[in-house]
């Protein structure tokens, strides 16, 4: 058979004329090209988005969403917010370690004074920082090899575990630290057997919970439990945790984290857990994730948003926070472990990230001298009125104070800000009550609201911290202010039933540090009231700061103890307890800590020498001068 060909038709099988066969390819590369847009309005959870578009390509439509200082699992995204996409170049180092961990506190300390040990040191030193990854650091700025541990080690004035790892003399301060030892193991022992790997342990179900807040990373409670099992001495523990993190903290995550929580619990656990033990491997993690944070800082103002998709980098505002605003106590609280990066990396980005924040903070008009609490990322402008020194704020103050004294008392902006932000809150929030109570209110927009949050309970210690360094007519005001906060706290403890504070107590219609409402009754294991027993043990040696701490251990041990570790309680004013069935992080990070703390002695993490992040996660003062000087030599063996 014959086929003949017709004038004007291609003898292509199609039977095509040239002009339909361009418009058909025309058609179908716009179908394909289109099909490949799409693939950008996926979720980032959609497969076949991950397949088709590397990481760095995916810069999806970010939205807000939200996390308040607990508040903060409701991660919901909503849908009229515009778009901010910021993307995360995502690091490669933080390769698992070889060694075995395996050290008890004497070995430490014996590898930190040299010799055969500091071979080791030199040896683990070089497997952890591969050729591959030093290309990577310095490829961004970054120069890990210019920190010396032993120089650091060497510009510290006191041995950090003090010299009988603060063993009190008194045998009743002695039997009281022991129990509290015990309560820390209790609660890890528990949490590794029923929730390993998991964030949370939840007692009662024994069973673990992960939650929306670390973006995928796991196991929150090991890396906030890391410097507590090791000030504790609870080294086989500690171990544990170590080798968890050498071979299971994998920060390749590709989840929605609160950039807040995140940086105050992972970057400063494993800031902290490398300051006092000297593993690289804590360092080398801790700089790896603190990269994975930096896109949060892509908006217009460099003001971070809220929440981050570790994987991919983009950004969003929480959803619960008005017109896609930042919260000044998230922003506000990075300028500790930020700083330190900079310090461990030789990178100066992270630093210039927070000092970005804290330009734009000094130069826009403050209410009456005070800091709202909601910040626009885009315009630079205070979104509304609110302010508070315990949820949305609180740990903003915090951070200005600890960043004078973390910079060794250079750092005059962070004073300035600090005393001038604490003089509008004296003017403005701080109340008496009928009953003689001194109390910090909330204030929106002008008008007070008589109610105290727990969180706002840690502001005794932080007034007392500062006390030596506003002037000098005021350190007893500061002093005296410091202890009547922390009074009412206690009473906030003292007056419910199970001797446990609520989550906010208030102080109008006839209420005097209680809670009126409902909601408002729980207690979910926090440490802001210790922690200012702590602090105020420290300033004065008054005994009924440890009388309050012993009061808080009975009642933790009565009402929130049972047979699987620790739980919050629903409601304070009942004897007959309704358990919540979490033991929260911060509770093995925060709480127990400062109890510990608070029965040993001064020269247990002293404070010459340390600042506490918001975490309760010690940070070492930076002696500039001391650590530029070509002399320094580690005297670890002789403090
Ligand atoms: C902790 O995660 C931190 O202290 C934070 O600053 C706010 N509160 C919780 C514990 O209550």
């Amino acid at each position: 058979m014959v086929f003949r060909k017709l004038p004007g038709v291609s003898a292509s099988g199609m039977g095509l004329r040239l002009s339909q066969k361009f418009v058909f390819l025309l058609f179908l590369s716009g179908l394909v090209t289109l099909c490949f847009g799409a693939l950008f309005f996926l979720p980032d959870s959609v497969r076949l988005k991950r397949i088709f578009l590397s990481k760095t390509e995916i810069q999806p439509v970010t939205v807000g969403s939200g996390s308040e200082n607990d508040v903060r699992e409701h991660l919901k995204r909503p849908k009229e917010q515009g778009m901010t996409s910021a993307k995360g170049e995502t690091g490669t180092k933080g390769k698992s370690l070889s060694r075995k961990p395996s050290v008890s506190h004497e070995a430490t300390e014996e590898r930190l004074a040299g010799g055969k040990a500091q071979e080791d040191l030199t040896l683990s030193r070089s497997k952890t920082e591969s050729a591959s990854e030093r290309a990577t650091s310095s490829d961004r700025g970054a120069n890990s090899d210019t920190f010396s541990y032993q120089k650091f080690r060497g510009c510290l004035l006191k041995a950090p575990l003090g010299r009988d790892n603060g063993k009190p003399g008194d045998p009743q301060t002695n039997e009281r630290r022991e129990k509290v030892k015990e309560m820390m193991k209790f609660a890890w022992d528990n949490y590794k057997r029923y929730a390993w790997g998991k964030n949370e342990l939840r007692p009662l179900t024994r069973n673990g919970h992960i939650g929306n807040m670390f973006g995928g990373l796991r196991g929150a409670s090991i890396i906030d439990s890391l410097d507590t099992l090791y000030i504790m001495g609870l080294m086989e523990e500690y171990n544990d945790a170590k080798e968890w993190v050498q071979t299971n903290l994998d920060l390749n995550s590709n989840g929605e984290a609160s950039l807040f929580e995140v940086n105050i619990r992972y970057v400063g656990g494993l800031l902290s857990a490398y300051y006092l033990t000297g593993e690289e491997l804590f360092k080398n993690k801790a700089m790896e994730l603190g990269e994975k944070l930096l896109p949060a800082f892509n908006t217009p103002t460099g003001i971070p948003r809220g929440v981050i998709n570790l994987g991919s980098g983009t950004i969003w505002s929480w959803g619960w926070a008005s017109a896609g605003s930042s919260i000044l106590a998230e922003f506000g609280t990075l300028h500790l472990e930020f700083v330190h990066l900079t310090e461990l990396s030789n990178n100066p980005v992270y630093t210039e990230k927070v000092m970005n924040i804290r330009k734009l903070l000094n130069k826009i008009e403050k209410p009456h001298g005070l800091y709202p609490n909601f910040l626009s990322p885009v315009s630079g402008n205070w979104v509304q009125h609110h302010v508070s020194i315990g949820g949305l704020g609180d740990s903003f103050y915090e951070y200005l104070i600890k960043s004078y004294l973390m910079s060794d008392k250079t750092d005059d902006d962070a004073k300035r800000m600090y005393y001038g932000a604490l003089e509008a809150i004296e003017a403005n929030l701080v109340q008496k009550s009928p009953g003689g109570l001194t109390y910090m209110a909330e204030w929106r927009g002008g008008i007070l609201d008589h109610k105290m949050g727990h969180l706002a309970c840690f502001s005794g210690g932080m007034i007392g911290i500062g006390a030596d360094d506003g002037a000098p007519e005021k350190r007893q005001h500061y002093l005296d202010l410091a202890a009547e906060i922390t009074h009412t706290c206690h009473e906030s403890y003292t007056r419910s039933a199970t001797k446990l504070g609520p989550e906010a107590f208030r102080f109008d219609g006839g209420a005097e540090a209680t809670a009126t409402r409902l909601s408002d009754r729980y207690y979910i294991l926090r440490p802001e009231v210790i922690e200012s027993y702590m602090y105020m043990w420290r300033l004065t040696h008054d005994p009924k700061y440890r009388e309050w701490g012993w009061e808080a251990v009975e009642a933790l041990e009565q009402h929130c103890r049972v047979e699987s570790g620790f739980s919050g309680i629903r409601d304070v004013y009942t004897m007959t307890v309704s358990h919540d069935n979490m033991q929260q992080s911060f509770f093995l990070s925060e709480t127990l800590k400062y109890l510990y703390l608070l029965f040993s002695d001064d020269d247990l993490l002293p404070l010459e020498d340390w600042v506490f992040n918001t975490e309760a996660h010690p940070l070492p003062i930076i002696r500039k001068s001391c650590l530029q000087d070509e002399t320094t030599q580690d005297k670890t063996v002789s403090k």
